[in-house]
């Protein structure tokens, strides 16, 4: 064994070589220049300075992360493992720097070596591993539970090409690939000796052995090796690291050679470009992801990897497999990783040599699911050919899984086939498929919504059947965010000024914030918070000019609407009011509107031709505006290219108004509404996912609520909509629609944006119309308030007092109370155990 050099020592508290001493860090950075990166001061780049600061923090970071791991296990802890196919983590420097508690001597120490520490902060390239909220949801929770000093491991994929990047070229998006390793990833260590094999393809053969027992072996056809990479998650102020393990796929070494040695070049070099295809590239939301053999590869790739690992960390800790569940919670973020179900029961049975009933009652209670989406055509299903030839194995153990249920659905609901039909996991309409949403269903303890009116809905429509069968299983989480990064990291101005009045305390108890509430009613502190809010913007707007050349005014109202481009989160409604703006404006120039700025983003997806043209009809709309001197002192249009992680830590802070417009019913929960109120915008949103609960928290008279209910929705189409006739009927809205439809945001062309225009007058799936007249009513509302700074600033300051409970250590520890059971957080050093 290495002989220890260095003294005993309790490896939290850091040595001489990593202390958080100025001079330590500043001879930190300078070594990892030199050792890591290989470079001398005088020819260092931004990019170097950047990494050796980065490899400086992971040094501080170390110690925690590997107590953190012998504590847990010497601790003998449940474990939660949060599999996701997506992590959507953003930059960590500024984010760790703040967690470790070490800012000001950071800042110190780079001051003194001359360099300007948010500029370094500024070169780091975010791992886009995620398309939008889901895997953002997963970033936040990994924060919470490493602050609540919860045993936690994320897993998931390590794609090479993570979220496109998105360019704006005449107005249209173009997609650019993310090369986001380029230059290495220094948060990072590669784990060769923990990697795993996973088979595709292939064949079965039964036998019953000598005593009877039915055996199953599976032959597959290529064996891929997954290699983890270990990334720390500090906890703010906690002691604690836990550890995100993204898996990688390479070749299966004798499975290429032995190809190779036989003379099979061809299957060999196939055989490695069909390994390492696994972890290429994250798939970005599209309908077409449906059918991609690719994406099941994928999902199955990364949930058996960390199976396998699951297994073998709870073996060597010297626990029985008997007991699994005891020690692990495994939660599925959405259905990418439900195919767990199967592999775990394959591995309990086939492998492992448990019977089938034991090895359900193990699987059953290890797994939960949460459901991320109420739209029905984003529920995953896999064709039964392409599922059969890629896992064989586990369609056996489905089939069996599904006999098992449905003999158990016709016990509590007899005679009613229907039901058995409509409940199966293998859908039998037609081509067949297998329903992934309800494999997840029945093999999962829990089942939850991500917000109180999802939740309901899931209930009563789209997993009725099995709220009907399980009722107990069905509970709520509504969503949170961190502070840390959304507030303390992205808001450092407001942050400050909070903590001046009130303490630090709210970075990891956000319910403090309700001190602030108070405040609202002082006229100093008021102007202080505005202050906070101007100085936010002209940050924002300086960025705005270097990335676009528009100049935007900051004392113009900020007006944002960031997020997946979708029909249903309805950018388009947006698009019609500030044309009904336009227009009155171009009819009388004389007329008193305050002045606004409206910023959009958001990628749409490739193959998602109505969000691309929203994108089109958003730049064209801008390019009339911005130019015209008549209405351009009052309205100016942005559409920010490449939204992401470290653009929404610019927008959220200085937006005055959030845009949460879904049609009621569609959008699950949202967290983009949670971030902006926090930092004080106040929402125009519908009764939709939890802009009912912000609301409810707020304040009704805080907020600017329009629209039709989730059930007034479903009313209106059952009774026959008609789009087109409110449209005859309200003529501001048909200036505004035939407007578009001749051609006038179009440099003349009158068809390019007909599919766009038909598409609402004909049928109009997601009520824009029905919503016009309200929503423009309640803009108007908004405009006029705003002219009171006074009055605005007040709600402004009640809207950030009262957002607590979308804190994400709040729903982390709903989800430890009401899921996983874990009542103990004795791991944590800073925090209190529970509330
Ligand atoms: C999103 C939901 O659309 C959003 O409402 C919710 O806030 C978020 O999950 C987190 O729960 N769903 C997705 O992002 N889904 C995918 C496949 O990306």
């Amino acid at each position: 064994m290495l002989k220890q050099i260095s003294k005993e020592h309790d490896s939290i508290v850091d040595d001489e070589r990593t202390s958080n001493t100025v001079a330590a860090l500043k001879q930190g950075i300078l070594d990892n220049l030199f050792y890591v990166l290989g470079k001398r001061v005088e020819v260092s780049t931004d990019m170097d300075h950047f990494m050796a600061l980065a490899y400086t923090v992971r040094d501080r970071i170390l110690a925690r992360w590997l107590t953190t791991r012998e504590d847990y296990a010497k601790n003998n802890v449940r474990t939660v493992y949060y599999l996701s196919a997506e992590f959507l983590m953003g930059p960590y420097l500024a984010s760790n720097i703040l967690n470790l508690g070490i800012d000001d001597v950071i800042r110190q120490a780079a001051g003194e070596l001359d360099l300007d520490l948010n500029h370094l902060i500024g070169q780091e390239s975010e791992p886009g591993l995620g398309n939008g909220g889901l895997g953002r949801l997963a970033a936040c929770y990994l924060d919470s539970l490493a602050t609540l000093g919860v045993p936690a491991m994320g897993y998931g994929i390590r794609y090479e090409f993570g979220m496109f990047h998105q360019a704006i070229r005449d107005g249209w998006q173009v997609e650019l690939t993310d090369y986001w390793l380029r230059y290495g990833n220094p948060w990072e260590i590669r784990r060769p000796q923990a990697c795993v094999e996973v088979g595709f393809g292939g064949h079965t053969q039964s036998w019953a052995d000598s005593f009877g027992e039915y055996k199953v072996l599976w032959t597959p056809d290529e064996v891929v090796k997954g290699v983890p990479f270990d990334t720390p998650i500090v906890g703010y102020r906690s002691g604690v690291a836990n550890t995100l393990r993204l898996w990688r796929s390479e070749a299966n070494e004798s499975f290429y050679f032995d190809r190779f040695n036989s003379g099979d070049y061809e299957g060999a070099v196939g055989a490695k470009i069909f390994a390492e295809n696994i972890s290429k590239v994250l798939y970005p939301n599209d309908e077409e992801i449906r059918g991609k053999e690719l994406r099941l590869q994928q999902q199955y790739f990364f949930t058996s990897c960390s199976l396998q690992d699951m297994i073998r960390r709870h073996e060597t800790t010297g626990h029985s497999l008997e007991n699994f569940h005891e020690q692990c919670a495994v939660q599925l973020n959405d259905t990418h990783p439900s195919i767990g179900v199967a592999e775990l029961m394959r591995l309990l049975v086939d492998i492992h040599g448990f019977g089938w009933d034991k090895a359900w009652d193990i699987t059953s209670h290890t797994f939960n699911y949460t459901n991320h989406t109420l739209l029905p055509e984003a529920l995953e299903r896999w064709s039964l050919p392409m599922f059969q030839s890629l896992l064989p194995r586990h369609l056996e153990i489905i089939y069996e899984i599904n006999s098992r249920f449905l003999s158990l659905v016709r016990t509590k609901f007899p005679n009613d086939e229907a039901r058995v039909a409509r409940m199966s996991i293998i859908d039998e309409h037609g081509e067949r498929y297998v329903r992934m949403a309800y494999l997840a269903c029945v093999g999962s303890g829990h089942i939850n919504g991500v917000a109180k009116l999802h939740t309901e809905l899931l209930k009563s429509d789209v997993l009725r059947d099995f709220y009907e069968l399980w009722p107990e299983k069905f509970i709520n989480v509504t969503n949170g965010v961190t502070p840390r990064r959304w507030l303390a990291v992205a808001n450092p101005e407001q942050s400050e000024l909070m903590t001046s009045k009130i303490g630090h305390d709210w970075i990891g108890d956000l319910d403090q914030l309700s001190k602030l509430e108070r405040y609202a009613e002082d006229s100093a502190f008021r102007s202080e918070w505005q202050g906070v809010q101007r100085a936010v913007k002209v940050r924002l707007a300086q960025y705005i000019a270097a990335k676009t050349g528009i100049s935007v005014d900051p004392s113009s109202m900020f007006d944002a609407q960031v997020k997946r481009i979708h029909e249903y989160k309805r950018q388009h409604l947006n698009v019609l009011y500030i044309l009904t703006q336009y227009y009155r404006q171009k009819k009388d120039p004389t007329l008193e509107i305050s002045p606004r700025t409206f910023l959009f983003g958001g990628k749409a997806a490739p193959g998602y031709f109505m969000a691309k043209l929203i994108i089109k009809l958003i730049t064209s709309v801008a390019e009339v505006i911005n130019s015209d001197p008549e209405v351009n002192q009052h309205l100016k249009v942005v559409f920010l290219p490449d939204y992401n992680v470290t653009f929404g830590q610019l927008v959220y802070p200085a937006a005055d108004l959030s845009e949460q417009i879904s049609t009621a019913g569609k959008e699950a929960s949202g967290t983009g509404n949670m971030k902006f109120a926090m930092n004080g915008a106040l929402t125009i949103g519908t009764l939709d996912g939890a802009n009912i609960e912000i609301r409810d928290a707020v304040g009704h008279e805080n907020f600017f609520l329009f629209g039709l209910t989730a059930a007034e929705v479903v009313a209106r189409k059952a009774a026959g909509y008609h789009p087109h006739q409110i449209y005859e009927s309200n003529g501001a809205l048909r200036e505004v629609i035939d407007g578009i439809a001749s051609g006038r945001f179009s440099r003349g062309d009158g068809s390019l944006f007909r599919p766009l225009v038909d598409g609402l007058l004909n049928s109009d799936p997601y009520l824009l119309f029905a919503d016009y007249q309200t929503y423009v009513d309640c803009q108007d509302r908004v405009c006029k308030t705003y002219r009171d700074q006074e009055a605005w600033s007040k709600m402004s300051i009640y809207n950030a007092a009262r957002m607590g409970q979308f804190s994400s250590d709040r729903s982390i520890r709903d989800y430890c109370k009401d899921i996983w059971n874990i009542t103990r957080f004795e791991i944590g050093a800073g925090l209190p155990a529970s509330k």
